[in-house]
Formats: C-alpha cells, sequence, structure tokens
C-alpha cells in the first residue's frame, strides 16, 4: 500500500511553515516586489522558527529532514512569495557541495558557524559561457603549494551581495572539461573576490542575483571538497536535490495562482452567474488543481527516492521541469481567469506569471532537465 497520509510531525511541520508564510512573508509579497530589497529581518525570524538549512543534518546545525519534509516545507513558503522563500532556501543549494564532497571537518567549520548565525551562502558554478554547458566552465584554479588561486567570473549567482561563503567550482585545466573541475569554500572577505553587476529581472526580482568575480583568490587547501576533479560530479549531484527543492517551491507558487484564480472565478460575476461556473473557465479550473496535484506528487516521489538514498537524477529532473512548467501554464491561466485586471499590478497574479517564467531558466533549464531525464532512460 502507498500511504500518502501525512504523519502528525509532517502536518505540523507544514503548518509551521503555512502560518509564517501568512503572518511573515505573503504581506510584504507585493512590497518586496515593487521595491526589492534584502529581506534579511525574514530571514533570521525563518531560522528562528526552525525553517532554514531544512536538509543539512543537526550534527551540522540544520533540520535534520529528508526531501519529502523538506519539500512540504518550501512549498508553503513559496505559496507566500517566491523570491523571499528562495533567499530563505538558498542555504539547501549552496551547501550541497560542502555536505556532498566535504570531510567531516569541513562540514563542522564551514556549516555550524553559518547555520547557527542564521547567515547564508551561494553557489557558485555558472559563467557567462558556461551555463547549461557547465563543463566547459573557464574560472581556473592554479594549485601553487599549500593554496590554490582561482581566477574567473561568475554569473547569475543567487545571493552573492549577501553571501557568507560562496561554493565555488574552478577547472584546473579547461581541456579536461569536467573531468578536472574542482570544488572549493571561498568565504567572504577573501581578497580579490567581488560582487559585481546585480541582475535586474522581469520576476522574483527580491532574490538577489548577480556576478562574482575571482581576481586571483587564494584558497586553502583545506578549503578544496573532494579530491582534484571531483567538482563536476558534486556540483551535479548538488542539483539533483536542488531540483527537488525547485519543483516544491513551483507547486507552492501554482497553489497560490490556482487559489487566487478559483476565489475570484467564484467571486465575480458576469452574466448574472460567477463566472467559475461557465464550462470555459470551470474546465481550466479543473485543470489547474490536477496539474498543481500532479506536479506536487512528482515531487514527493522524487524526494522519497532520495529519502530512501536511492539514485533520483532522473525523478529529480522530471519533477523539476514538469512543475515549473505547470507554475508558467497555471499562472498564465491564472490572470486569464482575472482578466483585464489580472494583467495590473493591484493583484498577486501578475507578480506570479513574471515569477514563474525563471523557474523553468534555473537549476538548469528545463531543456537540460529533459536532457537528464532522457540519458537516464537510454541508460546514461
Ligand atoms: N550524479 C553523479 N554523477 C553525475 C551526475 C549526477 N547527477 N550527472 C552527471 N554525472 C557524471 C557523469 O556520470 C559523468 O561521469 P564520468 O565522467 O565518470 O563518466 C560526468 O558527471 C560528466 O557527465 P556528463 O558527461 O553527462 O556531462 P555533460 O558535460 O554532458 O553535461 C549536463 C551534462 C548538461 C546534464 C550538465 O552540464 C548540466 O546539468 N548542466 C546544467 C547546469 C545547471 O543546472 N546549472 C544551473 C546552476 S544553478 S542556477
Amino acid at each position: 500500500m502507498i500511504d500518502l497520509n501525512l504523519s502528525e510531525e509532517q502536518r505540523a511541520l507544514q503548518k509551521l511553515a503555512r502560518d509564517f508564510a501568512q503572518k511573515e512573508i505573503a504581506p510584504v509579497a507585493l512590497q518586496y516586489d515593487k521595491e526589492p530589497a534584502f529581506p534579511g529581518e525574514i530571514i533570521k525570524k525563518a531560522h528562528a522558527a526552525g525553517l532554514m538549512n531544512l536538509s543539512c543534518p543537526k550534527e551540522y546545525g540544520g533540520q535534520g529532514q529528508g526531501l519529502v519534509n523538506a519539500a512540504l516545507i518550501t512549498e508553503e513558503l513559496n505559496v507566500g512569495c517566491v523570491a523571499i522563500a528562495g533567499m530563505i532556501g538558498i542555504n539547501s543549494l549552496a551547501c550541497g557541495p560542502i555536505l556532498i564532497g566535504g570531510s567531516d571537518e569541513q562540514k563542522r567549520r564551514f556549516l555550524i558557524p553559518l547555520n547557527d548565525a542564521g547567515k547564508t551562502a551561494s553557489f557558485g558554478l555558472t559563467e557567462r559561457e558556461a551555463g547549461s554547458d557547465a563543463g566547459s566552465l573557464k574560472t581556473v584554479a592554479r594549485s601553487a603549494g599549500d593554496h590554490y588561486v582561482l581566477r574567473g567570473q561568475k554569473c547569475f549567482i543567487t545571493n552573492a551581495s549577501h553571501a557568507d561563503l560562496y561554493s565555488i567550482f574552478a577547472t584546473l585545466d579547461p581541456s579536461k572539461r569536467t573531468k578536472a573541475i574542482t570544488a572549493f569554500v571561498v568565504p567572504r572577505g577573501s581578497p580579490g573576490l567581488s560582487v559585481g553587476k546585480v541582475e535586474d529581472k522581469m520576476g522574483q526580482r527580491s532574490l538577489n542575483v548577480a556576478e562574482v568575480n575571482l581576481d586571483d583568490v587564494e584558497v586553502p587547501r583545506e578549503n578544496r571538497l573532494g579530491e582534484e576533479g571531483e567538482g563536476f560530479k558534486i556540483a551535479m549531484k548538488t542539483l539533483d536535490e536542488g531540483r527537488v527543492n525547485i519543483a516544491s517551491c513551483a507547486v507552492g507558487l501554482s497553489r497560490a495562482a490556482f487559489q487566487a484564480a478559483l476565489e475570484y472565478a467564484k467571486e465575480r460575476v458576469q452574466f448574472g452567474k460567477p463566472i467559475g461556473t461557465f464550462q470555459a473557465l470551470n474546465f481550466m479550473l479543473a485543470d489547474m488543481a490536477v496539474a498543481v496535484d500532479a506536479a506536487r506528487l512528482l515531487t514527493w516521489y522524487a524526494g522519497s527516492m532520495a529519502d530512501q538514498e536511492r539514485r533520483y537524477s532522473r525523478e529529480a529532473a522530471q519533477a523539476k521541469f514538469f512543475a515549473t512548467d505547470v507554475a508558467v501554464r497555471v499562472t498564465t491561466d491564472a490572470v486569464q481567469i482575472y482578466g483585464g485586471y489580472g494583467y495590473t499590478k493591484d493583484y498577486a497574479v501578475e507578480k506570479y506569471m513574471r515569477d514563474a517564467k525563471l523557474m523553468q531558466i534555473y537549476e538548469g533549464t528545463n531543456q537540460v532537465n529533459r536532457i537528464v531525464a532522457g540519458g537516464v532512460l537510454m541508460g546514461g
């Protein structure tokens, strides 16, 4: 038997996150969209409430949750606002390389102070010429005795302006592509590390995304994660988890848009009756509901594969591309149901639609995620 009923503990976690999102996130979501800002106070409160660092083990200052429980919490936070929830959740991605590639000593050294203080980190893989083709990155790490010297530039790095430490991927030899990529932890304040242009984005306006410049940054050897050349696999494994996380963000956003559209369709009267009773819109609402439910089930399935410690690259990629495609469709339909009002900034659905688009692009475009899923199907 497959039991999809949540345990009491899971329902309590869900309620904690739902109450937090309703009280601390949703009321300020439109304001943070209009005037993008770092939601530092909200992050502090989320940390105090136990809603950060969800999948990081307790011994390293995290919540020690599996990916299914993390998905439950993440969905609720994202109903409030995807951008603010993204800043609360960034450590799951940013600290993934330390959890996957780091030694026990490194996990204690980097994660405990970061997590105990409620600070945030960044994941530095992408470069101008290495987006979908992450294996072609050009940031170089030169070995120099007891340290490495990193030189290059990262772009589209979430939380770059505020991170306390950065997981940075660099190559020891660009001609060896994925085989020479190596992962490092670079603390904020390291001489030569600076934050460049901050992106002015269509949606997810308060999700800080910026360049990171590495201008001959000396990184001690003890900050290397795993062996030389293991960095690409560390990055890919981190992204497996990240993609389940993005899928649950997309489920939260889709749910918010669906709920808004449903309520509006019940209230808005045209031709003498609520517009939701017209079959055209009624079918649209039914399709939205089933899409949200299907996205959630795929997300939980991918999370449960991870929690059973089975290889879950395909399930994570599938959940990511399905759920984020659903988010774009459901938020667009929500605007349609609101009609002209939905296209104005007076209603949240306009923001939902803009916020959704980025989800099809980050943590691997949905085309790349189809490559990942298709590759596994073909025995890769
Ligand atoms: N777990 C463990 N190992 C993995 C893995 C995973 N999820 N994915 C790939 N690998 C391994 C492969 O098995 C291969 O190992 P060997 O060298 O031992 O054979 C190695 O990594 C290289 O993999 P592959 O040949 O598939 O690499 P490609 O250069 O073809 O790239 C894609 C594969 C396109 C899937 C990868 O570049 C990618 O995910 N790109 C998108 C990056 C992304 O999501 N960026 C967003 C950053 S955060 S906003």
